[in-house]
């Protein structure tokens, strides 16, 4: 007889009832819910559940917020500190190794604990790593020791390697880390030493990908290696899109932008003219489109400032300028002094 009730995947409480809810097992002598049973031997990823909002906290802990620096706009948005007060809060900025090779670290901290005081929020550090460096794991751990509190909670938005860590730094090797948001559906935790580290069900971001395109498709949208920064000169009037997904034209002057994203997607360079047919007819160079498109225009100022297009990458432009964006319905997309340099 199985001792255990939770999927050891995700966390979720097993269920026999229902195919259709989360954590549905064949069985209870099972180790792993179906969904990730699937993920595990397969690769198949079918059903996506959001998890339920974070459980209650202890008192007696330190909160990591982690954030990976596909999602650096959103780093402080997350109120957690209203409604626990009393606990320390580390941001921890994750998937540093996504940043180009001249991405200046140090410059990147700087803005960011500018950017905390500016917006009130309370922090007891922000530190930045990789959770595919292994000195960097253990710098984590080293860093933990320090702490007498005894929980250790692992928080942040979907698919920002919070199950990562924790299995880097528990050396569990059950829990699933994947490019799947939205997996970890119920806490999941684990001795290290005087500490429970817990990995924590992700929070719900509004507007990033997987909230209007299937797994298949976003999974090669999000970058996953070193992104190689693209240069493109631009004309007034001239587009680039990405994919049939978004497209963003230069309405002032003529100007160099920087493109963030990842080397699988399809980036080509056209003219405002062309993109409503190109979305329309489905132009067969891109394999991406969606049904419903919005438009906003951002006013560049005279500096160094990023467009975020969700958790797909960023743009970078030295106005002054004005830039129209066409992007799918919902998207989220934010207007920020350059977050890295
Ligand atoms: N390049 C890179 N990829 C990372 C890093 N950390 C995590 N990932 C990848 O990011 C994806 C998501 O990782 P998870 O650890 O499952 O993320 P999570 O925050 O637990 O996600 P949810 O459970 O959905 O909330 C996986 O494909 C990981 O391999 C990192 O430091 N660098
Ligand atoms: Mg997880």
């Amino acid at each position: 007889m199985s001792t255990h009730t939770k999927c050891r995947g995700c966390g979720a409480t097993l269920q026999i009832e229902d195919q259709k809810k989360v954590g549905y097992a064949l069985s209870f002598e099972l180790d792993y819910c179906q969904s990730c049973y699937k993920l595990l031997h397969y690769g198949e990823v079918h059903e996506h559940f959001h998890p339920e909002d974070l459980p209650k906290l202890s008192q007696d802990a330190v909160c990591f917020m982690v954030s990976s620096v596909l999602h650096l706009d959103t780093l402080f948005t997350y109120p957690v500190y209203r409604y626990e007060p009393n606990l320390k809060y580390i941001y921890l900025i994750n998937q540093t190794d996504l940043l180009p090779e001249s991405t200046n670290l140090d410059d990147m901290l700087k803005s960011m604990i500018i950017r905390a005081k500016i917006m009130n929020v309370p922090f007891f550090d922000i530190i930045m790593m990789s959770a595919k460096n292994p000195y960097d794991i253990d710098n984590l751990q080293n860093y933990i020791n320090q702490f007498k509190e005894k929980n250790i909670y692992l928080i942040g938005v979907q698919n920002s390697g919070k199950t990562t860590i924790f299995k880097a730094l528990t050396k569990n090797n059950e829990a699933l880390a994947f490019s799947k948001a939205g997996l970890t559906q119920e806490a999941i935790s684990h001795q290290l030493g005087k500490h429970l580290i817990w990995d924590m069900p992700g929070l719900y971001q509004q507007g990033y990908i997987h909230h209007f395109l299937p797994y298949k498709t976003y999974k090669k949208l999000i970058p996953s290696e070193q992104i190689k920064p693209k240069i493109y000169q631009m004309k007034k009037e001239q587009t680039l899109m990405i994919e049939g997904l978004i497209s963003i034209t230069l309405m002032g002057l003529d100007q160099s932008v920087v493109l963030y994203v990842s080397d699988l997607v399809k980036i080509h360079k056209t003219n405002d003219k062309r993109v409503k047919d190109l979305i329309s007819n489905k132009d067969q160079q891109f394999d991406i489109f969606v049904d419903q498109y919005e438009e906003k225009s951002f006013k560049i100022k005279d500096q160094k400032m990023q467009i975020t297009f969700a958790d797909i990458g960023f743009m970078h432009i030295e106005g002054p300028n004005t830039v129209k964006v066409l992007y799918p319905k919902g998207m989220h997309l934010s207007l920020s002094e350059a977050l890295f340099k």
